[in-house]
């Protein structure tokens, strides 16, 4: 299906991935060289891309496959992994998600997909229970939207603002508080509301209501085409009323009914999608989140608490641990109250989570290499035995 006339550039394409892609194209199974195409949905093992026309483009193969065909993109819907890809995936984490590019064959309608290009983004979490393990949530994501309601009870909450800040740190994107619902909130509670943000976050806090327009033209304005924003927030916060009201591009994505009584949760996301708004922004809608575990390392701490985080320069001991050391800076800003103690007690809390998750990680990581390295040593016994 020829979808839009749109080339590499304006499904986010960036030069950084030319390398990466160039030293990854060796002829394919089918002894072509594979090209780019961008995964804009997911339905567990099925994957619907963009293929953009690189055309033209120094040594990449011609997507659009009929030759003198306009320069187009095209959609593919129902790829999948190719068995090499399955063999070659050291987890779940490496599996495409919406965002990612991936290589495929334009010989074969490009219904399978061989290899993924390295990410320039990725927001993770902790999996769920007990396992210490990653779960993309975005990809090559530029600006992420911390989205938050203002309809009161537990849509805004600091505490969840920090992790998401946190999170936004760690996967290397930049992010913007949204304050969506704005309509629903007395003008005292959203000046409450977006004074507490601003205090957490180094980055723009907006006030939007999805509903009305308010703040929209504020965010457009900071989002440029060909650029990828993604949303992270809870269930019912409005996101998918965002990419609507931001001008839903060619689907609407769709919006929860109304949470009240019965129709609670109806129309709620249940997959990521990417959606390329009129403006030429490409647009992430994915589910709510529940919650937000963190993945990542310590450094990240910084996007949540950038108070606490230069302070801590200050310490008279550089390995200040902060927690009743002469000369902390940040007990002296704490005991004079330049920070606040619910802050103090949120970034010790975080920390914890993050030390201990950087030990789990390395535990696991210890594991699989001796693993590894015992499977290795066996074959070579093996080995050595075949040829005695
Ligand atoms: N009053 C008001 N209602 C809004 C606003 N934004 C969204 N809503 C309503 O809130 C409900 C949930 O919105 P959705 O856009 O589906 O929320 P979501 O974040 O996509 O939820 P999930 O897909 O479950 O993660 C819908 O009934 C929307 O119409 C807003 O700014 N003001
Ligand atoms: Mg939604
Ligand atoms: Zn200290």
């Amino acid at each position: 299906m020829i979808d839009d006339t749109y080339g590499p550039e304006d499904w986010g394409w960036r030069h950084e991935f030319h390398a990466a892609w160039a030293a990854m194209s060796d002829p394919g199974p089918g002894g072509r060289p594979l090209a780019p195409a961008r995964v804009t949905g997911r339905e567990r093992h099925l994957y619907e891309l963009v293929f953009p026309d690189f055309a033209g483009r120094a040594g990449f193969p011609d997507a659009t496959g009929a030759a003198g065909s306009p320069r187009m993109a095209r959609r593919i819907e129902g790829a999948s992994v190719s068995g090499r890809f399955e063999y070659e995936a050291r987890g779940p984490s490496d599996y495409p998600v919406t965002g990612d590019w991936v290589l495929v064959d334009p010989e074969e309608g490009g219904s399978r997909i061989h290899a993924a290009l390295p990410r320039r983004t990725a927001l993770s979490r902790g999996m769920a229970g007990d396992e210490t393990g990653e779960q993309v949530l975005a990809v090559n994501v530029d600006t992420l939207l911390l989205v938050f309601g203002l309809d009161g009870g537990r849509n805004f909450l600091v505490r969840l603002l920090e992790r998401a800040l946190v999170a936004a740190r760690n996967s290397g994107a930049s992010a913007c508080v949204v304050l969506n619902k704005a309509d629903l909130a007395s003008a005292e509670d959203k000046e409450r509301a977006v004074a507490e943000a601003s205090r957490a976050a180094s980055v723009p806090v907006i006030a939007v209501s999805a509903r009305t327009g308010e703040g929209l033209d504020e965010l457009a304005a900071m989002l440029s085409p060909g650029e990828t924003v993604g949303m992270l927030g809870k269930s019912g916060v409005g996101k998918s009323a965002l990419v609507n009201a931001l001008g839903g591009g060619a689907a609407l994505a769709a919006e929860g009914a109304n949470r009240d009584g019965d129709l609670r949760g109806r129309h709620t996301t249940t997959s990521s999608r990417l959606f390329r708004l009129g403006s030429g922004v490409l647009l992430i809608d994915g589910p709510g989140i529940r919650e937000l575990k963190l993945w990542g390392d310590v450094d990240g701490l910084e996007g949540g608490f950038p108070e606490i985080a230069e302070l801590a320069g200050g310490c008279r001991f550089a390995d200040c641990s902060h927690s009743g050391e002469p000369g902390c800076a940040i007990r002296e800003a704490l005991e004079s109250g330049a920070i606040e103690q619910s802050r103090y007690l949120a970034w010790l809390e975080l920390r914890r989570e993050l030390t201990w998750l950087e030990r789990r990680v390395d535990d696991k990581a210890r594991r699989e290499d001796e693993l590894r390295w015992k499977h290795i040593a066996k074959d070579q016994k093996a080995m050595k035995k075949l040829r005695d």
